[in-house]
């Protein structure tokens, strides 16, 4: 039995920070409850692939439903909110940008007012993301550089962050905030740069597939690894006082040296399947980001142990494996 300060509300569990955290948190002896919106469809698969489904509660309710979250918080006892769940896709948040505000922007605050509500004392875990530096105002981004978001899910984020930052210094709230550059794993969604591309790979070498149709492979990004980053996030939660980090590996590459590293590892040559597709482009782009990790490491102890080549080398040895299970 876990004690009563080890329990922890997880919104987003289904998705791949979700089912690194659950796990993260499961062996760390927590009791874990988990926000499960109602789809049509699967949504557990990420939960099942890391063994965990079975261990952890799962709670019904929406981000946009305030009622549905206090019931939530009273059912789970949690000591602990990790604020996960959001439309995260940053090309959809142009497509729906109302959808994107009301997720991932009101729908933080609605985490916040349910624990605000039921337990203050409860610690509180907002997933901010790099994205809300959008045009980045400095080369390297710190906890100190000024935000410029460039889609309508940065600017969503950043009403979320401001709000986490509000809920503390208003009410005296344990609420921290991880800017969390993008992290990525076999467990990421097929709409994001790294598994699109690990996916096709696996494909291609197989022979289901012929191209790669991408849009700006000229972006950079700080790319690391999920499960390192969720214990960036519980670590967090450890500290005597709430406060803003950033979470990176300081490194940035190209999304084209990203597809040469996935293609390579499977003894194929990018430049002979990569297209190019403008429907891909998006109206505002995030040309380049770069981390500082810095207060991180000094604070919490913690650094990105997973470098680019390993991560994408065991993204493609994955959907190796699934696609020849097809
Ligand atoms: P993800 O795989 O897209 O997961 C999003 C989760 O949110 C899913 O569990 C989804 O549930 C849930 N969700 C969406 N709309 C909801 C709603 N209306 N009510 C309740 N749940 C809802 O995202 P991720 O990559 O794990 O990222 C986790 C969080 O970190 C997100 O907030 C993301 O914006 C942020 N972030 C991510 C990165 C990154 O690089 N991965 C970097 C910085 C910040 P369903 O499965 O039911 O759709
Ligand atoms: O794009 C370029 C694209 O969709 C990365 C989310 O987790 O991280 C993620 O947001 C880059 C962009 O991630 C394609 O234009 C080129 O420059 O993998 P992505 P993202 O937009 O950086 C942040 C930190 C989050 O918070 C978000 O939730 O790759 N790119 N061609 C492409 N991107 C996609 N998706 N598809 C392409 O075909």
């Amino acid at each position: 039995m876990a004690s009563e300060s080890k329990r922890a509300l997880v919104t987003g569990i289904t998705g791949q920070d979700g089912a690194y955290l659950a796990q993260w948190l499961l062996r760390q002896g927590y009791a874990v409850f988990g926000l499960h919106a109602r789809r049509a469809s699967d949504t557990l698969w990420r939960l099942r692939e890391l063994g965990v489904l079975d261990d952890v509660q799962l709670l019904e309710g929406d981000l946009n439903d305030l009622s549905a979250l206090i019931r939530c918080m009273e059912k789970s006892r949690a000591s602990e909110v990790y604020n996960l769940a959001a439309q995260s896709f940053v090309g959809t948040s142009w497509e729906q940008p109302v959808l994107t505000a009301n997720v991932t922007g009101v729908g933080a605050l609605n985490v916040l007012e349910s624990v605000r509500i039921v337990n203050p004392k409860a610690r509180f875990y907002q997933a901010s993301t790099s994205e809300m530096f959008g045009q980045i105002q400095e080369t390297v981004q710190s906890e100190t550089t000024p935000f410029y978001p460039r889609s309508p899910y940065g600017v969503a984020k950043l009403y979320a962050h401001w709000m986490t930052v509000n809920y503390r210094e208003s009410f005296g709230m344990h609420a921290s905030s991880g800017i969390l550059f993008n992290h990525e794993s076999p467990l990421r969604g097929i709409e994001f740069v790294t598994r699109k591309v690990t996916d096709a790979v696996a494909r291609i070498k197989q022979g289901k597939q012929t191209e790669l149709r991408l849009g700006n492979i000229d972006a950079r990004r700080d790319w690391g690894f999920a499960g390192d980053y969720v214990q960036a996030m519980w670590l967090m939660l450890q500290q005597e006082q709430p406060d803003d980090y950033v979470v990176a590996t300081g490194t940035t590459t190209t999304v084209r040296e990203m597809c040469r590293i996935a293609f390579a590892h499977v003894g194929l040559d990018h430049e002979d399947h990569v297209v190019i597709d403008p429907k891909f482009y998006r109206p505002a782009e995030v040309e380049v980001l770069l981390g500082n990790p810095a207060k991180a490491k000094a604070r919490l102890g913690w650094t990105a142990t997973t470098d680019l080549q390993t991560l994408i080398t065991m993204m493609v040895d994955a959907d190796m494996a699934r696609v020849n299970k097809e």
